[in-house]
């Protein structure tokens, strides 16, 4: 069965669904949940979006209709058995939702995944996943397209800019022909790229700008450049008053170094330190997060380690070390 077939068995006989996203959602999980949620109404499918917590300001403008409400505004205005199916998009574990979305997701008994991340074969098998899609934004694209939905700017705007945030403007190697060809679309509805890439991305404030000054001027580099990272204690955040949520794009500055092969960014959490990995071509670094507990895409993944700040850079580098070897 292909994803759109699967989709269609599950929706065929909801008359309510609901659709959520993984908790601190970014712009991939938060534009696939409203455009899916635009485009089901459009069939008259009653549809709402509900997170764990409320959409934080930056991203509204991806919402002009408020189809997303938090948990709390879902429970004071709605009966969740009325509900007959959730989807969970940008995420294949019912984990990664939040506790109170967990206690939901038990109550509706019926969920659908829709994700462009690596699963088991049991998931993939019954939920819409296809690890080849450059955001779970594009997989979203694809079924609208299937089933026959027009783009419209409301759709359109949002999914743009899942797939700009997602491949982080077109540079990772999942972006393809038909990627592009889906751009094409969603531009036809009058999306416009200058107003896209500055709303999601030329927003930040001057302190974001000079902690990002002063982590890349402490950025170091090992193995004659094939590994480099940037370290952000607590204590900079604090500093600089940045949220964590808007430093995930630093580490991609580093992919700009010649024979560059990995980069890392370790970011202090109380006793743990988030590893961010970024690949700048053919190495996996979805294999490397997974061996320190994590997972994600071969060019973009993730991992939280317990343990203080040096411990944690020693053990990824080491670990990085021996699997660029052994990829040799
Ligand atoms: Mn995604």
């Amino acid at each position: 069965m292909t994803n759109t077939q699967k989709f269609k068995a599950m929706i065929t006989h909801a008359k309510r669904v609901v659709i959520t996203t993984h908790l601190h959602p970014d712009a991939d999980g938060i534009g696939s949940q409203v455009a899916l949620c635009m485009a089901l109404k459009h069939i008259n499918i009653e549809c709402v979006c509900v997170n764990e917590e409320k959409l934080m300001d930056r991203y509204t403008y991806l919402d002009p209709k408020n189809s997303v409400l938090s948990h709390d505004e879902f429970m004071a205005s709605y009966t969740v058995e009325d509900t007959d199916l959730l989807i969970v998009v940008d995420t294949n574990s019912v984990k990664r939702v939040g506790k109170k979305i967990e206690a939901i997701s038990k109550r509706i008994g019926k969920i659908l995944f829709i994700d462009h991340h690596p699963c088991k074969v049991e998931v993939s098998d019954i939920h819409c996943i296809d690890s080849t899609k450059a955001a779970t934004g594009e997989l979203v694209g694809t079924i609208i397209e299937d089933l026959g939905i027009e783009y419209t700017e409301e759709i359109a705007l949002p999914l743009y800019t899942a797939i700009l945030i997602d491949t982080s403007s077109f540079r990772y190697p999942t972006v393809t022909a038909n990627t592009h060809k889906m751009i094409a679309k969603l531009l036809a509805t009058g999306v416009k790229p200058p107003f896209a890439f500055n709303k999601i991305n030329g927003t930040k404030r001057l302190k974001h700008m000079q902690l990002l000054g002063h982590i890349l001027s402490e950025a170091k580099m090992v193995n004659d450049g094939e590994i480099a990272w940037l370290t952000i204690p607590e204590s900079l955040m604090e500093k600089f008053d940045v949220d964590p949520e808007d430093t995930h794009s630093y580490v991609n500055h580093l992919l700009i170094l010649d024979n560059l092969k990995v980069a890392c960014m370790f970011r202090e959490i109380g006793d743990q330190v988030k590893v961010s990995f970024r690949s700048s071509g053919n190495s996996d670094v979805g294999v490397i997060a997974q061996r320190l507990g994590g997972g994600g895409h071969n060019h973009s993944a993730a991992t939280v380690i317990e343990g203080k700040m040096d411990e944690v850079i020693d053990k990824t580098i080491k670990v990085l070390k021996d699997e660029l070897k052994r990829l040799c």
